[in-house]
């Protein structure tokens, strides 16, 4: 059988060639597995996984995996491959069989810090299954933290009860949750515009950090899962306010984790999409200095797809997006006072933490790709103001809003994602060149006044 054919066959839409290819089936008789799924490595030192398996000695099969920024990768043994790429330009690791029958490939990774992070399979022709792999450096050491921190932590679980009371900085944790946060303040640096030098300052945050005792961020570390799977977070507020830990739609105790204390929620992921997570408390105030972040839930099958029959992309991202109210909010809040929320004028806006300059030159947020990759991203909107975001080049397709998956996927070139909410869409690129993702009111562009130093990314086509 031809390699058209094959291509046919497998994405094959028509009756006639649909009863050719039911006519050979057996030529399916290839099979991939992963040597782990879960990589556990102190940083500088080096951990590998390897993928191996059969083709059926007729076509090649392809693999891929984005990169994640923070790890690097290198090349480990490998045989009976056509193609073994460690691309950082496209920012993904390409495996392709050979026809030779049995084939792997090893890939080593290291880190020169801490996180948590998943290689996000973006391509499988052969079946995988778990097909991400989650990398691990540094943390998942249970233990003790906090320089001055009180007792141990007490029993966790289920209902959540609190970690142990404490003095006045750093709590402890249990060490037993699956992920753990840190509630502390931090700093976002805003880079200034290259074409006249303004708008570089930093701006003052509360955010959650999964390093012990580093800054807090924005947003937030990205928690990943599986649909069907539980995942446990153990929240330690370093913070000298009271916090709290909310998942829509996930994880609705709302309870104050006071200074020097910690709390873990328990999160199962009944249903694959994106979720918002914040601190609710203090009327929209700490969730506005910064403690934000994102709920991604992938389906057990298919793990490059928004669900599990929802058309497969090439490349996944993830936009969480904000705006700040710096001088009425983060510097009376974080210098100790109380905010006026009935004020509200934001003058930043941000792109996953980041100003648009920035923003527009980051490979994890941009969608960067062939001609004819379809990137799926995935869209929260952790701000007060709605935004319109736009997409250039091409229209794209609106696949669910707030988790309503639409049945009938609408074509739009702008949506519309209001203050707190969701949305996923699939863009496909369809000619090369460089064009602007960019928001529908001109203020939000800009950041305090600097033009495309708000919400803004690149879409790049070779
Ligand atoms: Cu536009």
């Amino acid at each position: 059988m031809t390699t058209q054919f094959r291509y046919l066959c497998r994405y094959g839409v028509s009756l006639m060639l649909a009863v050719v290819c039911l006519g050979s089936t057996s030529v399916w008789a290839a099979s991939a597995t992963l040597s782990t799924n879960s990589i556990n490595i102190s940083s500088g030192e080096t951990g590998s996984f390897t993928i191996s398996g059969n083709d059926d000695g007729v076509d090649q099969f392809q693999f891929r995996w984005d990169i994640p920024s923070g790890l690097s990768f290198s090349k480990g043994s490998s045989s009976n491959l056509n193609k073994f790429e460690i691309d950082y330009e496209k920012m993904r690791i390409k495996v392709e069989t050979d026809a030779q029958g049995s084939f792997s490939a090893t890939i080593n990774i290291s880190a020169s810090s801490d996180g948590n992070f998943t290689l996000v399979n973006t391509r499988a022709e052969i079946n995988l299954n778990p097909a991400d792999i989650a990398v691990i450096v540094g943390g998942g050491s249970g233990g003790s933290t906090g320089d001055s921190g009180g007792t141990s932590g007490g029993t966790t679980g289920d209902t959540g009860s609190t970690g142990g009371t404490t003095g006045d900085t750093g709590g402890t944790t249990t060490g037993s949750a699956d992920h753990t946060f840190y509630i502390s303040s931090g700093q976002v640096d805003i880079t200034a515009s290259p074409d006249t030098g303004n708008g570089a300052t930093s701006l003052p945050i509360w955010g959650y950090t999964n390093v012990s005792g580093g800054a807090g961020r924005v947003p937030g570390p990205i928690i990943e899962m599986v649909e069907g799977q539980t995942v446990t977070v153990e929240v330690v507020n370093n913070h000298n306010r009271n916090h709290n830990f909310v998942v829509q739609g996930m994880s609705l105790d709302t309870t104050a984790i006071s200074p020097g204390s910690s709390r873990t929620y328990t999160l199962n992921a009944t249903r694959s999409g994106v979720f918002m997570y914040s601190d609710t408390l203090a009327n929209g105030v700490n969730q506005a200095l910064g403690l934000l972040g994102a709920v991604i839930v992938r389906p057990s099958a298919g793990s490059n797809r928004a669900w599990a029959n929802a058309p497969a992309a090439d490349h996944q991202r993830l936009w969480v997006i904000t705006d700040m109210d710096v001088p009425r909010w983060n510097n009376v809040a974080n210098g100790g006072g109380s905010v006026n929320t009935g004020t509200y004028r934001p003058n930043y806006f941000l792109m996953n933490g980041m100003n648009g300059f920035q923003a527009m030159g980051d490979a994890a947020t941009n969608l960067e790709g062939n001609v004819g990759d379809m990137f799926l991203v995935r869209i929260v909107n952790a701000g007060q103001f709605d935004q319109s975001l736009h997409f250039h080049s091409n229209h794209f397709r609106v696949i669910s809003k707030d988790g309503n998956r639409y049945g009938q996927f609408v074509w739009q070139d702008t949506i519309n994602v209001k203050a707190g909410s969701t949305a996923m869409v699939l863009y496909q690129l369809n000619q090369p060149g460089h064009y602007p993702m960019h928001v529908h009111t001109a203020q939000m562009e800009t950041g305090n006044g600097v033009y495309l130093n708000g919400t803004a990314a690149m879409i790049i086509a070779h």
